[in-house]
C-alpha cells in the first residue's frame, strides 16, 4: 500500500535480479541486463568496465574497480559535473589559464605558466562527493544514488595557495573564507547566482590547500578540472573548484545557492540555510571492496580502504558478525600521507555459511566510525558502518 521508495531494499531486488539472470532463472540472456549505459563523449577515455553511468554528469567508481595499489587511476576516477564541463578550447594552450586573485595585498591575475614558477608541491588525497554513500539512507534523498564510488584516491601535482598568497603580498586582514569560482559558462537568461560552482573554505584549508595542473601524473583532464583546480585536501569534492578562474579572500562565505543553502546538513524536510553546518572537513570512514558476494571456504583476504578525512586515519578492524566482535586490519603499502586512504587486508580462515562483514575506522584524534549515519535531508556525509557493510556467502 505505502509504497515508499527503499533504496537500500531496491539494491538487494537490483542484486538477486542480476544473479537469477545470470543463473538463467528468469530467462533473460545475462547480456541484456549486462548492458551498461555507454560513456558520455568527453569521458570516453574512462574504462567503462569500473564505472556505473548514473547520468551523463555523474559518473561512479564500482566498489569491486578499487583495488589495494592506493592511487585510483584516472580512467576509472568517479565524475561529477553540476553543470556541464567547458568546452575543450580551454586545455588548448593549458598555461595560457588565468586565475584573477583578489583579498590579497597585490590582487592581480595570474597564468598559469606564472602559477608553475611560484613553488611546487604533491598531495595524495581522498577526493569525495558530499553525497557518497547516499543510497545508504532510509529516507528518500534527491540526488544522484552513489553506493560508495563517488570517492578514489588521487595524487594531486601544484602549486601550494599559500606560496602564491605569499607572492602576492599576504592575505588582506579580516578576510576568513577563501571563496573560488568555477570557469563554466553559465546559460544566459538564469540567475548566476543560482548555478555558479563557487565555494567559500575556512582560511584554515590556506594550510593544505594547493591549484593543481596534474593528476596521477598527468596533466589535469578537463573532466577533472583541468587546466587548473583548487584541492583542498581533506574536504569534501565540492570544494574542489574545477577550471578554477577566480581565488579570493573574502570577508563572508560567498552568497552562491551552492554554498548558502546547497552542501548543508539539514533535518530532513528542511530547507537549506547559511547557518547550518556547511560540507567542508570529511569524516572518518572505511568499506570493504571485497569479497562483496561469496568466496570460497577456507582462507579469505578481506580487502577495503579507510581514511581520516581532515585528519589520518589511525586504525581499522573487521567484523565477521555484522559488529558484535570486531579484529583490527593491518594496513598494506606505503602511507602517502594524512589525506590519503589506506587500503586494509585482513586474512582469515572461514568456513561455509552466510558472514556479514564489516569495517570501522578510527582517525588519529580517536574518531571513531560511527554505527549509523547523521539522518540529514540531502543524505551527506555518510560514514555508519552498519549501511556499508556487505553480506556474503562463504560457499
Ligand atoms: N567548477 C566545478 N567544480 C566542481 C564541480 C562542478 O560541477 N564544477 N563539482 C564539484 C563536486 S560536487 C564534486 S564531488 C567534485 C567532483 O570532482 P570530479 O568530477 O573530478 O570527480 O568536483 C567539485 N568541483
Ligand atoms: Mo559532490
Amino acid at each position: 500500500m505505502n509504497d515508499t521508495f527503499d533504496p537500500r531494499r531496491r539494491q538487494v531486488l537490483l542484486g538477486s535480479a542480476a544473479t537469477l539472470a545470470s543463473t538463467g532463472l528468469l530467462g533473460l540472456a545475462p547480456l541484456a541486463l549486462a548492458a551498461e549505459t555507454p560513456l558520455p563523449d568527453y569521458v570516453n577515455w574512462k574504462t567503462p568496465e569500473a564505472l556505473v553511468v548514473h547520468s551523463a554528469q555523474t559518473l561512479e567508481t564500482r566498489r569491486d574497480a578499487i583495488g589495494t595499489s592506493i592511487v585510483t587511476s584516472n580512467e576509472q576516477l568517479f565524475i561529477r559535473n553540476n553543470l556541464p564541463a567547458p568546452p575543450s578550447a580551454i586545455v588548448a594552450d593549458r598555461d595560457a589559464w588565468t586565475v584573477a586573485f583578489d583579498g590579497v595585498k597585490n590582487p592581480r591575475s595570474l597564468t598559469l605558466g606564472e602559477l608553475k614558477t611560484l613553488g611546487v608541491t604533491t598531495v595524495a588525497s581522498v577526493l569525495q562527493c558530499s553525497g557518497n554513500g547516499r543510497a545508504f539512507f532510509d529516507h528518500e534523498t534527491s540526488g544522484t544514488q552513489w553506493q560508495t564510488g563517488a570517492a578514489g584516491c588521487v595524487l594531486w601535482s601544484g602549486v601550494p595557495l599559500k606560496a602564491v598568497v605569499e607572492a602576492l603580498g599576504g592575505a588582506l586582514d579580516g578576510r576568513p573564507y577563501i571563496t573560488s569560482t568555477g570557469g563554466e559558462e553559465l546559460p544566459a537568461g538564469l540567475d548566476p547566482k543560482s548555478l555558479v560552482v563557487e565555494r567559500s573554505v575556512p582560511v584554515r584549508a590556506l594550510e593544505q590547500a594547493l591549484l593543481a595542473w596534474e593528476l596521477n601524473g598527468e596533466p589535469l583532464p578537463l573532466a577533472h578540472g583541468g587546466p587548473l583546480r583548487l584541492v583542498v585536501p581533506g574536504y569534501y569534492g565540492v570544494n574542489n573548484v574545477k577550471y578554477v578562474k577566480q581565488v579570493a579572500f573574502t570577508a563572508e562565505q560567498t552568497d552562491a545557492k551552492i554554498q548558502a543553502s546547497g552542501y548543508r546538513i539539514r533535518p530532513v524536510g528542511q530547507g537549506g540555510a547559511p547557518d547550518q553546518p556547511s560540507m567542508w572537513e570529511m569524516n572518518v570512514k572505511s568499506w570493504i571492496t571485497q569479497p562483496l558476494a561469496k568466496a570460497k571456504a577456507g582462507r579469505v583476504a578481506i580487502q577495503g580502504v579507510a581514511f581520516g578525512g581532515a585528519k589520518a586515519v589511525q586504525g581499522v578492524e573487521v567484523s565477521l558478525d555484522g559488529g558484535k566482535s570486531w579484529q583490527a586490519a593491518p594496513f598494506v603499502g606505503p602511507n602517502l600521507g594524512p589525506y590519503a586512504w589506506r587500503p586494509f587486508v585482513l586474512i582469515v580462515e572461514l568456513k561455509p555459511g552466510n558472514y556479514s562483514l564489516m569495517s570501522r575506522a578510527t582517525d588519529v584524534e580517536g574518531n571513531v566510525q560511527p554505527e549509523d549515519e547523521l539522518v540529514n535531508e540531502r543524505g551527506y556525509g555518510h560514514n555508519g558502518w552498519r549501511d556499508h557493510g556487505v553480506e556474503i556467502a562463504i560457499v
